[in-house]
């Protein structure tokens, strides 16, 4: 990677796995294009790494205030929340102190805007801010609309999306009350930021990003999959070494998928958070055995497995592991389908890998990466639930599965999945919306001058 010349920025993801990956991978795309870039971590997160992270972007720490237990070790989701804030507010503005006196001091926050503080941080300093939206367009802009008091159903411009696609926060009213907040402050301060980047590509969401353009200076920078699996530019780039889960029992994930035929292999992967019912990951487990399949069960999961599950297992067939090299399976050859929770991160890694999706959607943005999955991008198929108990039966999840895999359904969202890996690669390839957004960004933040402040002088 080329050196820096002028200018420094700083990203800040919220700590979690599905925040910190993609905004460590714009990092290596700014290094690639000679901007000098350091990633802010939680102490906690920091302490958790399980693998090696990238050379190329210098890691720095903040604190949440539980610098032992992370998020765990809070009482409730409003203290963790309260606390980050505070005690976030302190250390971030500490750490940019501390760059002050360097040769080369921080002049570009790149912050997570479910961290809103951070933007008023970065104004104190007279720095370049820009938010960096790590879920989509259409679901930015239906919390925005509900920030403005101005949500309705049809919306103009996304008239498709109906009650059950809408963010789960605002389509169960009272559910994670303290959550539903955070998204909605992402749109407290953010017209006032110098730019608003968001991990989706131009193509990709056509009318939402011009929804969105309408309301801030919109720049799209996705999709951030390692530049390996699509551009091939960046051949450092080739895996997300930022991992909070351990590999320790998945490194051989590649050599039995290895052994299988093409198409043939059912992925199933919920993400780093989603939280599966008992009589849910019952249904799932008995649809599965009709399959051979990759299942991600995390720790904190396994507990919930039907009794004698894993006995039945055959290893030739079938593996149920902790946690997955997840790009590289999702590009071997022998994964026929991805059962997902539609996490955005694991929606685009699916979108530029060309895999079709089983969408399982549990909370969050996920129901509304759901319905584009399905009726939109139209690369997979979305599980019904069963009315009364909320419970999506094995016979369902069976039946979706098949649809992606055989016949006349699965040679359409196979060919439309082809058509995305397409337009992702010309996305962030050269000259592509997202690399000429990215040039732009670093071209301007290394001529900007640093703002006049009151702290910095
Ligand atoms: N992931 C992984 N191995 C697994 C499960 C997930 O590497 O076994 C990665 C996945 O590739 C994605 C991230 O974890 O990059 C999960 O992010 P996503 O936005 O899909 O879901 P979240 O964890 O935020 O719910
Ligand atoms: C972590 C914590 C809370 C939320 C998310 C991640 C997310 O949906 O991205 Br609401």
């Amino acid at each position: 990677m080329e050196r820096g010349e002028r200018g420094h920025v700083l990203a800040v993801p919220y700590p979690s796995q599905g925040h910190i990956t993609p905004i460590h991978q714009f990092c290596k795309r700014l290094v690639s294009k000679g901007m000098k870039t350091s990633l802010a971590l939680t102490n906690f997160i920091h302490s958790s790494i399980k693998s090696d992270p990238s050379p190329f972007v210098p890691l720095e720490t903040i604190s949440d205030g539980y610098d032992s237990g992370g998020f765990m070790a809070a009482e409730n989701i409003h203290d963790y929340l309260h606390r980050l804030r505070s005690v976030g507010t302190e250390t971030l503005a500490q750490l940019i102190r501390k760059h002050q006196s360097s040769d080369n001091p921080i002049t570009c926050l790149v912050y997570d805007p479910f961290l809103p503080w951070a933007f008023e941080v970065g104004r104190e300093f007279g720095l370049t801010v820009a938010p960096f939206f790590t879920q989509s367009c259409a679901v930015n802009y239906v919390y925005y609309l509900a920030h403005q008091g101005k949500l309705r159903l049809p919306i103009d411009g996304l008239s498709f999306l109906e009650q059950q696609d809408i963010p789960s926060f605002i389509s169960v009213p009272g559910s994670y009350p303290a959550y539903f907040e955070m998204v909605l402050h992402q749109f407290s301060n953010f017209h006032k930021a110098d730019f608003v980047l968001f991990n989706v590509f131009q193509k990709l969401e056509v009318e939402e990003t011009e929804l969105m353009s309408k309301v801030c200076p919109v720049m799209t920078v996705g999709p951030t999959v390692p530049s390996m699996y699509l551009d091939r530019r960046i051949e450092t780039d080739n895996n997300y070494d930022l991992m909070l889960f351990d590999m320790k029992d998945s490194e051989f994930c590649t050599e039995w998928l290895n052994e299988k035929p093409q198409g043939s292999v059912v992925y199933v992967a919920f993400g780093s958070m989603a939280d599966l019912s008992r009589a849910q990951m019952e249904e799932l487990a008995w649809s599965l055995s009709n399959f051979s399949f990759l299942w991600v069960v995390r720790g904190s999961e396994e507990a919930k497995l039907p009794s004698g599950f894993l006995q039945t297992v055959d290893r030739d067939k079938s593996l149920v592991v902790k946690w997955s090299p997840q790009l590289e399976v999702l590009s071997n050859r022998a994964i026929g389908c991805f059962v997902t929770h539609c996490g955005w991160n694991s929606t685009m890694e699916a979108l530029s890998l060309g895999v079709p999706l089983v969408a399982m959607p549990q909370w969050t943005d996920q129901p509304t990466n759901a319905k584009y999955i399905e009726d939109v991008w139209k690369v997979g198929v979305r599980v019904k639930e069963d009315e009364e108990s909320g419970i999506v039966r094995r016979e369902e999840i069976e039946f979706c599965i098949r649809q992606v895999m055989e016949g006349e359904k699965s040679r359409e969202v196979k060919e439309n999945a082809k058509k995305w890996r397409d337009l992702a690669m010309e996305a962030v390839g050269e000259g592509g919306t997202s690399d000429v957004n990215i040039q732009t960004l670093v071209s301007m933040v290394k001529s900007l001058k640093q703002k006049p402040s009151l702290q910095a002088s």
